[in-house]
């Protein structure tokens, strides 16, 4: 007989997802009915970053065990600012700003679930609620629900209350009536019952809870994921130049691919778990052969396979791949100029005149002059060794010239002395 496959809830909690739940009953009611639940998303930025692709797995294991996940874009959240464990104030944005972030959002979004079929997913903004609520009435209803002692006592707040230079403004204070409301309005609009989100949502979705009870008698539940760490105690999700985003303008594929292959033996395993959908066996079986042959990085191979294909698609995954390759001799055409000089971006790299590709200049001298040899005779002795390269392919004969065909892209070609001495000439 073959063993029962994991409730939803074991599958989350073997994963690492669980931090914290807010009713022990939770796991028996997501293994007896099809539930709706939601999570938020502010469109503080035009694009999501791996920050937020924990709580984006999340709704998709649930979607994929059977319940109907709601994708909830924070437009009006967005024009006032989760204080939640946030050390500052944050910059108001403008009302258009955040409309335009919110489609980026929107559409990135849109790659993770599936909104068709049954337990469809939705996709919702509160801006078309939270934009028309009249204050006074607000103020009366939802208001007079909330006790400002207890808000005061939150850890979410409490740095921002206790700092008398930074301080935190009563705009910043009421988002979390705000949000309570949402899952109030999402509760009586779509029957949600569950509101996820990461650990530092906590206070915000305990509040939502509390005012369905008070005002519907209903019991709603939430649920916390961890916030991801890195095991040498530096911050996930940040590379030397930023956060890491999920738009491809903002990050490119190849870049993001070389975020994941670079894990540690030690985080990898966790990542395999939290952002793939792979299963127990084939991520146990990745978790041993780390520990037995950890140079050959089969985790971190699989990890930065499996998160760019799920988030860039097939064909940038390809790209990616060929990329990271293109430092150890792999094929160079057919990458574009960004990621070459993504890719080329620590190695030498010299402007020689366009002319020189017109002109068919012999292709050595050029070379003497870009500073990858120190004198034409020791280019030729290169040459009569089979140790250069350009763009990867050999050249063979002292009297190459430069042309046309010595490019990659519009501008640039790549040099390769000996195995793996990279330059980059630009053609300007
Ligand atoms: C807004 C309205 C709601 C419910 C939630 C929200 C957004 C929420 C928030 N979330 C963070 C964000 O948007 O600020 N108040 O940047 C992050 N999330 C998720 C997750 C996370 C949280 O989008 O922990 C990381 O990604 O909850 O920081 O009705």
């Amino acid at each position: 007989m073959s063993t029962p496959s994991p409730t939803l809830f074991e599958e989350l909690t073997w994963r690492g997802f669980i931090n914290q739940i807010t009713n022990p009953e939770l796991p028996g009611i997501l293994a007896k009915e099809s539930i709706r639940l939601y999570c938020g998303f502010d469109p503080t930025a035009d694009s999501l970053h791996i920050g937020s692709l924990l709580p984006i797995m999340g709704l998709a294991h649930f979607q994929r065990a059977g319940h109907r996940p709601i994708a909830l874009v924070g437009g009006g959240t967005g024009l006032i600012g989760d204080p939640s464990f946030k050390a500052q104030e944050r910059s108001m944005l403008t009302k258009e700003l955040v409309q335009l972030n919110a489609e980026g959002i929107h559409k990135q979004l849109a790659h993770f679930m599936r909104f068709d079929g049954e337990n469809a997913a939705v996709m919702i903004n509160n801006a078309d609620w939270l934009c028309e609520l009249p204050l006074v009435d607000f103020l009366r209803d939802i208001g007079k629900h909330f006790s400002v002692n207890a808000m005061l006592s939150r850890d979410s707040v409490k740095n921002r209350l206790n700092d008398r230079d930074q301080g935190i403004s009563f705009t910043e204070f009421s988002y979390s009536l705000l949000q309570a409301y949402d899952f109030l309005h999402l509760n009586d609009s779509h029957d949600c019952r569950i509101q996820v989100g990461g650990s530092d949502q906590w206070g915000n979705i305990v509040s939502g809870i509390d005012l369905i009870r008070r005002l519907r008698d209903k019991e709603a539940y939430g649920i916390t994921f961890p916030l991801v760490t890195k095991s040498d105690g530096s911050k996930f999700g940040k590379s030397e130049g930023g956060n890491i985003w999920l738009d491809p303008l903002r990050t490119s594929p190849y870049k993001f691919y070389q975020f994941w292959i670079n894990q540690s033996d030690g985080d990898a395993g966790q990542y395999l778990r939290f952002f793939t959908f792979l299963s127990r066996e084939e991520i146990e079986e990745l978790d041993r052969q780390t520990r037995e042959e950890p140079h050959k990085r089969a985790a971190q191979r699989r990890l930065a396979e499996e998160v760019t294909r799920l988030v860039h698609g097939e064909e940038a995954l390809q790209n990616a791949q060929r990329a990271s390759q293109a430092v150890f001799g792999g094929e160079l055409t057919g990458l574009d100029e960004r990621t070459l000089l993504e890719v080329f971006s620590e190695v030498p790299s010299a402007d020689l005149p366009a002319a020189n590709l017109s002109d068919e200049r012999p292709l050595l001298d050029a070379l003497v002059e870009a500073g990858v040899f120190p004198s034409k005779g020791e280019a030729k002795r290169l040459v009569r060794n089979g140790g250069l390269y350009v763009n990867n392919a050999r050249i063979d004969a002292e009297d190459a010239k430069l042309g046309a065909a010595s490019l990659l892209t519009a501008n640039l070609a790549v040099v390769r002395t000996g195995k793996k001495n990279y330059h980059l000439l630009r053609f300007v």
